[in-house]
């Protein structure tokens, strides 16, 4: 199997006696290949697979078995609610489920076996075979699948790997949830591809990481503020070589906090569901508050205007961020047109995100093009999906859902209601209760805000920008 596309460190890299400790259970790079070779042997020809995702050695197990034998694994949330587990099971066509599966879903379990004694072969699969099936949210509508092809991860995770002088000496800690492109693809596909350790911390929590000796410390910018805030924590990380943080933008004064307490100027890097990570600072560069670094190997960018002219590298002058490179996902699944869409005619994904460039091609974030989009806690959600979950609450007569600034969460999610009857404190309760439960804790409002009327324009369109 030395020729995998992606799996190159686990299989051909170093045999480490404690390559993945996740909670309390330790596993060597032995018994991860075993048990993952196990898994791969019983799948079925086709997937997708679903992957209950929780932090759990299992959920390695199954990502990697699925990834050995090229079938495509759909890891699904942990504390999503039926609505949305339904949604990722329907749109995805999976064929088959590992871990806890709820009584209503009925596709067959798969057994992940830690001490897969077995081991077994499969044919390895080919680069562009679908790895990971990823879902996320746009403006409107349900979360879309996002096709990651195995040597689309590789080339990612091979681009921060140069950027960060990612080695099999390094030990990366970090706590973040197995589902989406952070914690799984970098935080657990990185070590393995390097060969290099993993400690998850079953939390992203500031005690946990100082519990967790390590070189490589990944979080959101919510942790990072944690840290800040946990002074003890934050000097126990002074033993780091890289402090890395992701997701969202990280406020230049927790930048500052972090580096005044542990010693160590953050590295930020910015990236998409669709993209990987496109732009780092480097572990041998400049580390500037506000700003996300250069192009790592294999991507470009370009930041265009309203009529498609080039933005001045001054620094300043904003425009639309454009992304390509090796690490760009295939498509959305099922949706050639939306995929379609998502391109320039010149073949540049549009991230929907504002940046500035300076004439060293360091990049600057400023913001995203559309409202609908909101960042919480480094969560992706669409106003659109939470609105939709809310209109179907019998005390709601009209919503808008915007994300307002919060110092903890970045954004908080923030509902505009107009009740059909009275509204108040256990109508608002039941509404965040019903969006916590239906789709997914993390999606829930963090406060509801009861009004006669929503704005709105000539059209009837709300205007959100005029909330708050
Ligand atoms: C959690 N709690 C629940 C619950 N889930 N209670 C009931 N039901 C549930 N389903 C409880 C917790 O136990 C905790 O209690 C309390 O709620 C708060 O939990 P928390 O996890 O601290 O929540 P919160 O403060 O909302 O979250 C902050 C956070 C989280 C940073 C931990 O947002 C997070 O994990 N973010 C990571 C998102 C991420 O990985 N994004 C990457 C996208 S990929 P107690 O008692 O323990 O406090 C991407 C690409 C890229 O963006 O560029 O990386
Ligand atoms: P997701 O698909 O969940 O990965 O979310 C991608 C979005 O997160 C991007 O389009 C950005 O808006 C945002 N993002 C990721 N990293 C950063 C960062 N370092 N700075 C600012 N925004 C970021």
């Amino acid at each position: 199997m030395a020729d995998h596309p992606l799996l190159t460190g686990l299989l051909d890299g170093p045999d480490l006696e404690d390559a993945v400790v996740l909670g309390d259970e330790t596993l060597a790079t032995d018994a991860v290949r075993r048990a993952a070779f196990a898994f791969a042997t019983i799948l079925p020809d086709e997937g997708p697979v679903a992957v209950h995702a929780v932090p759990r050695p299992e959920t390695v197990v199954a990502v990697l078995g699925c990834l050995l034998a090229g079938v495509p694994a759909v890891p699904v949330p942990p504390d999503a609610g039926p609505g949305e587990v339904r949604h990722v099971l329907r749109d995805s066509g999976a064929t088959a489920w590992v871990g806890q599966r709820p009584d209503w879903v009925g596709l067959p379990v798969l057994p992940v076996q830690l001490d897969g004694a077995g081991g077994g072969t499969v044919a390895p699969p080919r680069a562009d075979a679908t790895g990971l099936i990823l879902y996320t949210s746009g403006t409107t509508g349900a979360p879309k699948g996002v096709e990651l092809s195995q040597g689309a991860i590789a080339a990612g995770l091979d681009g921060l790997a140069e950027a960060w002088q990612w080695s099999p000496e390094d030990t990366l800690v970090h706590g973040l949830p197995l589902f989406h492109t952070h914690g799984l693809v970098l935080g657990v596909l990185g070590p393995l591809r390097n060969g290099a350790r993993l400690r998850h911390t079953g939390s992203p929590k500031p005690e946990r990481y100082a519990a967790t000796p390590g070189s490589m410390y990944f979080g959101v910018p919510t942790v990072w503020s944690r840290v800040a805030r946990d002074v003890e924590s934050a000097r126990e990380l002074r033993r780091a070589r890289l402090l890395v943080s992701g997701s969202a933008p990280l406020p230049a004064p927790v930048f500052d906090a972090v580096r005044e307490l542990t010693g160590l100027a953050p590295i930020e890097r910015y990236g998409m569901t669709e993209t990987m990570i496109t732009l780092s600072a480097r572990a041998d560069g400049e580390r500037r508050p506000g700003w996300v670094g250069l192009p790592v190997d294999g991507a470009q960018t370009r930041i265009r205007d309203e009529s498609g002219g080039a933005v001045p590298a001054d620094g300043e002058s904003m425009g639309r961020l454009e992304v390509r490179g090796p690490m760009l996902f295939s498509g959305y699944l099922g949706r050639p047109r939306t995929s379609a869409d998502s391109f320039t005619s010149d073949g540049w994904f549009v991230t929907g995100d504002l940046a500035a460039r300076d004439a060293q091609g360091f990049h600057r974030i400023v913001g995203r093009e559309s409202v609908d989009l909101i960042k919480s806690g480094g969560y992706r959600l669409g106003a659109g999906e939470v609105e939709t979950s809310l209109l179907a609450r019998p005390e709601v007569a009209e919503v808008a859902v915007v994300g307002e600034s919060d110092p903890d969460l970045g954004q908080r999610v923030v509902a505009w209601v107009v009740p059909d009857g009275p509204g108040g404190d256990a109508v608002a309760e039941r509404l965040v209760a019903h969006v916590a439960e239906e789709l997914s804790w993390h999606k829930r409002p963090r406060e509801v805000r009861f009004v006669e009327s929503l704005p709105r324009n000539a059209m009837g369109k709300v205007q959100k920008k005029q909330l708050g």
